[in-house]
């Protein structure tokens, strides 16, 4: 039977990738994040391969969120795999001038929205005794780099909930897991550098990871049979060899 997968963050960079190889597998997709012609492009691209709804609504946004949810059509309503990915870093500053507002956006998306959608997703995974949640992280949730403070705060909560949400699902049979990447060419620096020129040169010099790279590790992980769970997956460019050290060319 075909599966059904609802992805945050699917209007862009690693959560598009994603929901191209979803498709490309067949597995019905519910597509989620904020800007609407976004949703409808990647919809329209894929509705020739699979069955796909899409979702209008910010995770801050606690209402909105399990409205959202709770408003899908019945073919929707089971969802198979969570892939909560919608997230961001704001700014790049030390902790002394680090803006409120940024902090604010970081913990508010990244932790408290992964935390609203998988409340709104799991009853009905651990009524059904069946599902699989693959949080996305990353290398600054296992190694915090200068001025990342509360961008790898953030992603550091991320792999500690991962990790709690395994243990109380078990003995639903729910598999769990994160996949950490560290640089990823997306849209993640103009959002970070707020458009500013910065974002320009976080990719230059060197091969980064691509957002298909990452989709192809994800898609692994929900391909593996019933007893196999992918818990924790850490992947870099070859670049790269730590959140500070990145190779490259003169
Ligand atoms: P992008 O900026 O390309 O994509 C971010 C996605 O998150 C967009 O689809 C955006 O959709 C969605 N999103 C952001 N804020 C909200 C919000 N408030 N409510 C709903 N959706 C939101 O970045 P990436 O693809 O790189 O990032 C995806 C994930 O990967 C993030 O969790 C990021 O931290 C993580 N990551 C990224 C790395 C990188 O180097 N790029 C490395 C390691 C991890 P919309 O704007 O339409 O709402
Ligand atoms: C995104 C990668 O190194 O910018 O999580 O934190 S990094």
């Amino acid at each position: 039977m075909k599966k059904t997968a609802l992805i945050t963050g699917a209007t862009s960079g690693i959560g598009r990738a994603t929901t191209h190889i979803f498709a490309k597998h067949g597995i019905n997709l519910i597509l989620c994040g904020r800007r609407q012609e976004r949703l409808n492009s990647v919809q329209k691209a894929l509705s020739r391969e699979t069955d796909v709804h899409t979702l209008n609504f910010d995770v801050r946004d606690r209402k909105k969120t399990f409205e959202a949810i709770a408003s899908l059509p019945k073919e929707f309503q089971n969802i198979d795999i969570l892939i909560n990915n919608a997230g961001n870093a704001h700014g790049l500053d030390p902790i002394q001038s680090g803006s409120l507002d940024d902090w604010d956006a970081m913990m508010d998306i990244n932790v408290k929205g992964l935390l609203y959608v998988s409340k709104a997703v799991i009853p009905g995974m651990t009524e059904r005794k069946s599902g699989q949640i693959i949080n996305i992280g990353s290398s600054a949730g296992k190694e915090v780099y200068p001025n990342g403070n509360v961008y790898c705060g953030s992603k550091h909560a991320v792999l500690a909930i991962t990790e709690g949400m395994r243990i109380d699902l078990n003995p639903f049979g729910i598999k769990v897991g994160a996949i950490n990447p560290g640089l990823v060419e997306t849209e993640f620096s103009k959002v970070r550098f707020k458009g500013d020129a910065a974002a320009d040169n976080v990719y230059k010099g060197y091969k980064a990871l691509q957002p298909e790279d990452v989709a192809e590790v994800i898609y692994f992980a929900v391909s593996r049979p019933a007893h196999v769970n992918i818990a924790d997956v850490l992947m870099f460019c070859t670049a790269q060899a730590s959140s500070t050290i990145v190779k490259k060319e003169l």
